[in-house]
């Protein structure tokens, strides 16, 4: 099933006034429904239903497609080019339980389902693969390629990842000799500086703006050679300290590209990389924790009406995390710490054992239950009921947060296979306590490649869907337009999401999933199917 490409147009199709199919593409229109909720002063809540009328277009071709990888020749960036490769060539590997055949496993877009309805004879619900709701690029079909600031061919950079089974690199080695990452950039001051040794493939010279303009032209060249329809850019590279907010150098698109012809010593070269695909117009994400989307690059992409995404792929510890907290609070459970350790071997673990790049990742690995936390009030005291004075005697509003901590060890004998312990302590009924411990062990980038994929697919998905209003005719008459710049429905593989500014992070995995479920449904003109069941429930 994961090698199964869908048919031109799609998969499915849905019978229904409000959905049609014509040349190039699906028209759907949606309704989308909500509640205004206000609180009057007796503490009585008013709600008002709310409706949004909507009108989606989905451009059906889906095209030749690139993806470029800045860090292609690391742990990720290696075992995404092995896996496509794999499973492209269907090289099957030998392992001490058997022929192990490739696989997808661990994507969302390729390996999970959709509850689509229900069958009207047997009663019972029809799943389909979520690469199904709507046409996507088939990971198979990318064409795959990127930067490194290690010269290494890719062949060789496999053999140092050491994720792979022996078996199935070797197979692999012919189809990746030979292959050599496009030189990059390297501003030492950003990774820790025992990754020097690495940095043998640059684009010469220190000249920041001829760095980003060596970059556009790499991103246009690959597309013509190529011969693609669209790229998509993501950063798996190195995690880089977080960049300072100067006002004049990063809070403005203006200063941002200003600050880059000056070759600005804090603009990173994963702000230089995003700032180049945002020129190019093409969808760029952030693997990693740092603050790349510094607010002038924000701007930016909104000025150009091009896509962002971030940060940091969601791939184990995390994940679990966001499931197992929201659990708790939404049972009524109140954790009173989680304590989160980890120690793994390979390259990133020897980056981030440098404090500045560690800050980055403890950050994004910290926010992930401040939603399930501040959503219930009975179990968590909010800022306006808990004030305390500080040792000046200023009052400090802070809501009541579990006590929460992340430690990263480099443990270079365990390599890849990162050991992730948790500990949720929580208080129950009557002040009893619960200790909750998990022991997580998988090669970690086993766990970001399909996320990898996920990522690219559903961006480069985004880029071909448009809306409309349909609430007032001026609006009627428009032309469709793009999505926000900040592509939030994907952070469902992000632990650190970056939102439209003045909206909320969601955290909790199951909402993120939902919306990315039901923003495919309504891009079809279906409504969320939801888990009333209510012909299950009455007579
Ligand atoms: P890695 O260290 O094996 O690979 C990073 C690659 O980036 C290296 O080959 C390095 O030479 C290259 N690089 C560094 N700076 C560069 C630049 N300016 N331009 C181009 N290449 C550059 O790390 P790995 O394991 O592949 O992880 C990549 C990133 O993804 C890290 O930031 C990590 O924290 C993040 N990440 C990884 C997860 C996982 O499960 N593997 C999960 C979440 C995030
Ligand atoms: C140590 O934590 C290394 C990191 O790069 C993580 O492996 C990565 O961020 C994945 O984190 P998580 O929490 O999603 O498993």
């Amino acid at each position: 099933a994961t090698a199964r490409r869908s048919p031109e147009g799609g998969l499915i199709k849905v019978e229904s006034d409000s959905t049609k199919y014509e040349e190039g593409g699906i028209r759907a229109k949606y309704t989308d429904r909500g509640a205004d909720v206000v609180k009057g002063a007796d503490g009585k809540f008013t709600v008002k239903k709310t409706e949004k009328n909507y009108e989606f277009f989905t451009k059906t071709k889906v095209g030749n497609v690139g993806l470029m990888l800045v860090g292609l020749g690391g742990n990720n960036g290696t075992t995404v080019l092995a896996t496509h490769l794999a499973n492209k060539h269907q090289i099957a590997w030998r392992t001490k339980d058997g022929l192990q055949q490739p696989n997808y496993i661990g994507s969302v877009v390729r390996a999970s389902t959709v509850k689509l309805g229900v069958d009207p004879e047997t009663g019972k619900d029809v799943y389909v693969p979520i690469s199904d709701m709507l046409p996507m690029v088939h990971p198979n079909d990318l064409v795959i390629g990127g930067w490194d600031i290690s010269g290494v061919e890719m062949d060789q950079a496999m053999l140092r990842a050491k994720v792979l089974e022996w078996d199935l690199q070797r197979q692999l080695v012919p189809h990746m000799q030979g292959v050599k990452p496009l030189p990059s950039i390297y501003y030492p001051d950003f990774i820790a500086a025992n990754q020097a040794d690495r940095a043998d493939n640059l684009i010469p010279g220190d000249d920041k703006q001829s760095h980003l303009e060596q970059i556009r032209k790499d991103i246009r060249q690959f597309k013509t050679d190529n011969n693609l329809d669209s790229v998509v850019v993501l950063w798996t590279a190195n995690t880089e300290r977080y960049a300072d907010i100067i006002e004049g150098v990063n809070d403005t698109s203006e200063n941002l590209l200003k600050s880059i012809k000056e070759s600005h010593d804090e603009v990173s070269p994963s702000t230089v990389f995003a700032v180049a695909s945002i020129l190019e117009g093409v969808p760029f994400i952030n693997g990693s924790p740092q603050n790349t989307f510094v607010p002038g690059c924000i701007e930016l992409a909104e000025k150009h009406q091009t896509f962002i995404g971030g940060d940091d792929f969601k791939s184990g510890q995390t994940k679990v995390k966001s499931v197992l907290a929201e659990f708790l609070v939404n049972a009524g459970i109140k954790p009173l710490s989680i304590s989160s350790y980890n120690h793994l071997g390979n390259n990133d673990g020897k980056n981030l054992s440098s404090h500045k790049q560690f800050r980055s990742k403890e950050i994004s690995k910290s926010s992930v239950v401040d939603d399930m936390v501040s959503a219930n009030h009975i179990l968590y005291k909010t800022a306006t009921e808990l004030t305390s004075e500080n040792e000046n005697g200023e009052i400090i509003k802070k809501g009541e947060h579990p006590d929460h901590i992340v430690v990263i060890k480099h443990v270079p004998a365990v390599g890849d296979s990162k050991r992730a312990i948790d500990e949720y302590y929580s208080e129950l009924l009557m002040g009893g306590r619960n200790i909750m411990n998990i022991f997580n062990e998988c090669e970690d980038s086993l766990l970001a490649t399909p996320l990898i994929f996920d990522l690219t697919i559903l961006a480069e998905l985004i880029t071909r869907i448009k809306y409309k209003s349909l609430d007032n005719k001026e609006q009627e008459e428009e032309e469709f337009k793009s999505l926000y710049s900040i592509l939030s429905l994907l952070s469902y593989m992000l632990k650190a999401p970056l939102v439209k500014p003045g909206t909320e992070v969601i955290n909790s995995l199951n909402r993120q999933r939902n919306a990315l479920e039901q923003f495919l449904k309504a891009c079809l003109g279906l409504e969320h199917s939801n888990d009333l069941l209510l012909n299950t429930r009455i007579w």
